[in-house]
């Protein structure tokens, strides 16, 4: 394999007492997901000096030191141990097992990020990890340049987004709205305009997860603060709308606008969440007897699954019940037809525009 250029990774997650000598003679390159004591009974400092002079070792933090179970004192040795018994560092891709906020504690996910900036030398030099606030597209998105000067009234909310500061935004986006800002202005200019660059350094490798967590809670405290000016309440009842995230999709920043918009307009709305089963779209659909049902997925890999709720709507019968429309960054015009949907929706104002044709056309049933 080698001689191939290929690279074996051996997937290390779980007990591997028995199995030291084994995995360090297989010929593997990289043994990942190591999971190590206190939760199984190797200690990183053994997986370190048995492994790593032959395989390059990726992980080492257990899910366990992140929660609240753990005590800050507990954390703190955890670490010290962890840095003492891989120095001077090689071969070691830090990374930390399962659980992601907010179950897992930010600061402390933080806490390791500095340490790993501080004494890290591999894979990123000491120092050289370049954080959110500091690269060159978070000074200036071309959505910002685009809104005027490139250090615009938006400029605070989107640092707020990069920097994860949840309560803080709160009072910036208060000082625009008093200030008689648009709504839909700071949404686009600040907020949209920071989680896209997130997104774009996400995808460049130069934003990881707990960063992203921090931007998306910060994003949604401040959308939280729009809402009431976004949705022009007030207006009769249109007809009743099933939203949701579809399986394997944790994503629901842009389902909640949307939702927010749809009730705003005066639409009833009912929100199943996020990685929602194409059985309970079903049963949802049969129960509430929506007009439109509202499909949203963020991934490439859970796009997929919006057919095949279409399909099971079909299955059982219930697909000429309610039209389907479908958004979310990976999803297009071309694929909702591809599909059998009877919309696409690039953001949440076509959302509303869709949802209200389709039921002015056809009040839920298709044919
Ligand atoms: C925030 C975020 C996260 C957060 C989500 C927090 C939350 N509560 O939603 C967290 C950190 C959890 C996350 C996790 C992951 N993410 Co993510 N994430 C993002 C990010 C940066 C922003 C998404 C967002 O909120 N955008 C802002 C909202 C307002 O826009 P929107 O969602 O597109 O919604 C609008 C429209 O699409 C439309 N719309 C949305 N839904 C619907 C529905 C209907 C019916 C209609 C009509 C319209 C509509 O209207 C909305 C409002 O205008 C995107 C990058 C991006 N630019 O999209 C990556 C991104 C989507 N994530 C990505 C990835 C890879 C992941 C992970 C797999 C990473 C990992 N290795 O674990 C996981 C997957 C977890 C899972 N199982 O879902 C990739 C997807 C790549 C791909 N091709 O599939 C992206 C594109 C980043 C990238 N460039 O690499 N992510």
């Amino acid at each position: 394999m080698q001689g191939a250029g290929k690279l074996l990774l051996c997937h290390t997650d779980g007990e591997n007492r028995g199995l030291m000598d084994l995995i360090r003679d297989s010929g593997m390159h990289v043994a990942e997901s190591i999971c190590p004591a206190p939760m199984t009974r190797v200690t990183f400092a053994e997986y370190y000096r048995h492994w790593s002079p032959r395989l390059t070792l990726y992980g080492g933090i257990p899910s366990t030191v992140v929660l609240a179970e753990t005590s800050e004192a507990d954390f703190e040795a955890y670490l010290d141990g962890f840095f003492r018994a891989v120095a001077p560092g090689n071969r070691l891709v830090v990374g930390v097992a399962d659980e992601v906020p907010p179950n897992a504690i930010f600061s402390r996910l933080q806490r390791i990020g500095e340490r790993i900036a501080r004494e890290g030398a591999l894979p990123l030099k000491a120092g050289a990890a370049r954080t959110l606030e500091t690269l060159p597209a978070a000074r200036a998105p071309a959505a910002a340049q685009a809104a005027g000067a490139a250090d615009d009234a938006f400029a605070q909310v989107r640092q707020d987004v990069f920097k994860g500061r949840h309560v803080d935004i709160r009072a910036h986006v208060q000082e625009l709205l008093d200030r008689g800002t648009r709504a839909a202005d700071i949404l686009e200019h600040g907020l949209i305009a920071a989680i896209s660059v997130v997104g774009n350094r996400m995808a460049a490798g130069e934003a990881f997860i707990p960063e992203v967590l921090l931007a998306a809670r910060a994003m949604t405290a401040a959308v939280k603060m729009l809402e009431p000016h976004l949705a022009a309440s007030g207006e009769q009842q249109r007809g009743k709308v099933l939203v949701g995230t579809v399986r394997g999709d944790m994503h629901d920043i842009g389902k909640n606008l949307v939702v927010t918009m749809l009730r705003g307009v005066g639409f009833e709305v009912r929100d199943l969440g996020v990685s929602v089963a194409r059985e309970r779209f079903c049963e949802e659909v049969a129960a509430f007897a929506p007009d439109v049902l509202g499909l949203s997925a963020l991934l490439t890999t859970t796009m997929v699954e919006m057919g095949e709720i279409i399909k099971a709507l079909e299955a059982n019968g219930l697909r000429d019940r309610c039209r389907v429309i479908v958004g979310g960054a990976p999803v297009s015009e071309q694929f909702a037809a591809k599909i059998g949907a009877d919309g696409y929706g690039a953001n949440a104002v076509e959302a509303v525009r869709l949802a209200k044709r389709l039921v002015a056309e056809g009040a839920g049933a298709r044919h």
